[in-house]
C-alpha cells in the first residue's frame, strides 16, 4: 500500500490508484510522507457498490461467533505488525513513538478485541407476551446489520478512531467504506492489508481517500448506497453531513469536537491534579477531542495550580518522534497552526496573560519547516472571551479562579459543546456530585481518558450526536428486527 511513499485506495480487495495524487506532509519537517490518490466520484461508487456486494456475500452467511473469531485474528496481525503502524502513524502525525505505541496502535488491537468479546456475548429481547383474551406468543427480536456504513474520521487518533468505529461495524455483519483524512491516510491503508491478512472476505472494508467537500469525504455522504454514516470530526463539519444525508433520512453517529473543563478544587491532591491536567491539556499536543482548554481553579490555591502546571508546560519536551525524551509532537499542520496562532494573538489583543509559551519555538535542526507550536497557559481571561469559547484543538488551556462550587459548575456548563469534563477533588461526595451536574457526555473524577470500551462515549450539544462504546455502538450498528409466534 505505501511501497515508496504512495497510498492507494482500496476497493473490493484491490488496491486503486487515481489520476490525481495529492502530498501527505510529514509535520515534524515538513517533508512528504506520501502521495496520496485522491478517489473520485467513480472510485467512492465502485467502493459503495463492493461494499454491497460483500453485504449481501459470504459474509452475510457468518454468525457472530465466526465475525467475532475474524475480528481476533485483525488484532492479531495489528500486533504481529505494531511497529509497521507505529511508523506509518508517527508519519502521518509527528506524534512521539511512544505515544503512538501506547495509545494509537495498542487500541487499535483492543477496540477488536472488546467488540469480538461483545458480540459474541450479547443477545436480545424476547418476551413471554400474555394478553388479557388468553393468547399468548414469543417475541424476540433478531440483530440485523446496518448495512453499508460510511466510516469518516480525523487525522488526530487515526487508527484509533478509524479502529473505534470499524470494530463495531463489522462485528454487527456491516460492510464499510472508511474515508480517512487527507492529513493521516496511511494507517487505514494499511489496515486493509490486515483485514485481507486476517481472512475478511474481499469488499467487507473499503477505504477511499481524499479531502471533504468537493472531494471522496462529500461523494460518500451523498451516496444513495450508504446506509448510515459514522463521523468524527468537527462540529460544523458535521451539521454539513447531516445536511448532505438528510434527503434519504440515513442515520448518522456523530463524535465532534470539544471545550472540555477541568474543575480543581481546594481539598484536591494538587500534585495529582497537576498531573492530571498536564496530561489532559498537552497529551498529543492538546489535539484529543477530550482535552482540557478551561481549568478552573479554586481561589485559595489558584496561583499555586497556575505555578505548578507552567512549570510541568515549561518542562515538555518538543522533538523528533524517535527521541526517547520527546513528549510532545508539532501541531498536525502549518494550515493548523495558524489557526491555533490566531488564538495567541486573541490572548495579547484581549489582555489576557501568558505564564508560558505563546509563540513558535525555534528547534533547528531541521525542524523549522515543522509545526511546532509552545505549549501554552493563560490566566486573566474570562468566560467571555472567545480563548474559553471556541475550540482551540493545540496544546493550550486557560485558567479561571472561582470561589464556590455551584460557580464552578455553572461556569464549566457555560459553553455550546458537552463532550467531557474532570473534576479533581478529595471529597468524594462531591466528585459524584459535580460529575453528575456536568452537561457532558464524559465526566471524570481525579483522572482523565480512562476508558472502559464498554461504558458509553458521546458528547451533548455541539460535541454530538448519539453514544458509541459497548453495546452503544452495537445498537448504532446494527437493527433490531422483531419476530412474534403466537403460541
Ligand atoms: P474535520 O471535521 O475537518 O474532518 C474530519 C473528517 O471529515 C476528515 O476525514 C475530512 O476529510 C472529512 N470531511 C471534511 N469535510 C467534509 C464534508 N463536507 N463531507 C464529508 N467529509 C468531510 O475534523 P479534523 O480537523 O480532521 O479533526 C479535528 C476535529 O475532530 C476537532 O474538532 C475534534 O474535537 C474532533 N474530534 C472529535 C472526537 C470525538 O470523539 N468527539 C474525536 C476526535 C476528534
Ligand atoms: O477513546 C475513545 O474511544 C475515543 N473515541 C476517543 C476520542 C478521542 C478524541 O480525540
Amino acid at each position: 500500500m505505501t511501497s515508496a511513499g504512495v497510498v492507494r485506495n482500496f476497493v473490493g480487495g484491490q488496491f486503486v490508484e487515481s489520476g490525481e495524487l495529492f502530498d501527505d506532509i510529514n509535520p515534524v519537517d515538513g517533508s512528504v510522507a506520501a502521495r496520496v490518490h485522491e478517489a473520485d466520484e467513480s472510485i467512492v461508487d465502485s467502493a459503495v457498490r463492493a461494499a454491497r456486494k460483500a453485504l449481501d456475500g459470504p459474509w452475510s452467511r457468518l454468525g457472530a461467533p465466526q465475525r467475532a473469531a475474524l475480528l481476533r485474528r485483525i488484532a492479531d496481525v495489528i500486533e504481529a505488525r505494531f511497529d509497521e503502524f507505529v511508523a506509518a502513524e508517527v508519519a502521518d502525525t509527528g506524534k512521539p513513538v511512544s505515544l503512538a505505541r501506547q495509545i494509537d496502535v495498542a487500541r487499535a488491537a483492543a477496540n477488536f478485541r472488546a467488540f469480538a468479546d461483545l458480540v459474541s456475548a450479547t443477545g436480545l429481547d424476547s418476551f413471554l407476551t400474555e394478553l388479557p383474551d388468553g393468547r399468548r406468543a414469543l417475541n424476540y427480536a433478531l440483530r440485523k446489520p446496518l448495512g453499508v456504513v460510511g466510516v469518516i474520521v480525523p487525522w488526530n487518533l487515526p487508527l484509533l478512531l478509524l479502529t473505534w468505529k470499524v470494530a463495531p461495524a463489522l462485528a454487527c455483519g456491516n460492510t464499510v467504506v472508511v474515508k480517512p483524512s487527507e492529513l493521516t491516510p496511511a494507517t487505514a491503508t494499511l489496515l486493509a492489508e490486515v483485514i485481507t491478512e486476517a481472512g475478511v472476505p474481499d469488499g467487507v472494508y473499503n477505504v477511499v481517500h481524499g479531502f471533504g467537500a468537493g472531494s471522496a469525504g462529500a461523494h460518500l455522504t451523498v451516496h444513495p448506497g450508504i446506509d448510515g454514516i459514522t463521523f468524527t470530526g468537527e462540529s460544523s463539519t458535521g451539521s454539513t453531513i447531516m445536511a448532505a444525508v438528510s434527503p434519504r433520512v440515513r442515520p448518522v453517529s456523530f463524535e465532534l469536537g470539544g471545550k472540555n473543563a477541568a474543575i480543581v478544587f481546594a481539598d484536591a491532591d494538587l500534585k495529582r491534579a497537576v498531573d492530571t491536567l498536564t496530561r489532559s491539556v498537552f497529551t498529543n499536543t492538546g489535539q484529543v477531542c477530550l482535552c482540557t482548554e478551561r481549568v478552573y481553579v479554586q481561589r485559595p490555591v489558584f496561583d499555586e495550580v497556575v505555578a505548578a502546571l507552567a512549570e510541568r508546560a515549561a518542562a515538555l519536551r518538543l522533538g523528533r518522534p524517535e527521541e526517547a525524551e520527546t513528549t510532545t509532537g508539532p501541531l498536525i499542520s502549518t494550515e493548523h497552526r495558524e489557526k491555533v496562532l490566531g488564538y495567541y494573538r486573541l490572548a495579547e489583543e484581549t489582555g489576557a496573560q501568558a505564564v508560558v509559551g505563546g509563540a513558535v519555538p525555534r528547534l533547528g535542526a531541521g525542524l523549522d519547516g515543522g509545526a511546532w507550536i509552545e505549549p501554552t497557559l493563560w490566566t486573566g481571561a474570562g468566560n467571555d472571551n472567545r480563548l474559553l469559547r471556541e475550540e482551540i484543538f493545540g496544546p493550550v488551556a486557560a485558567l479561571v479562579p472561582f470561589d464556590t462550587e455551584d460557580e464552578a459548575v455553572a461556569l464549566a456548563n457555560d459553553t455550546s459543546y458537552g463532550l467531557a469534563a474532570t473534576v479533581l477533588t478529595t471529597d468524594l461526595d462531591r466528585g459524584h456530585r459535580v460529575a453528575g451536574r456536568m452537561r457532558v457526555g464524559i465526566s471524570w473524577v481525579n483522572t482523565w481518558f480512562l476508558r472502559d470500551l464498554r461504558s458509553p462515549f458521546g458528547g451533548s450539544g455541539l460535541s454530538g450526536i448519539g453514544r458509541e462504546g459497548g453495546e452503544h455502538s452495537l445498537h448504532f450498528y446494527s437493527e433490531p428486527t422483531n419476530v412474534c409466534v403466537e403460541l
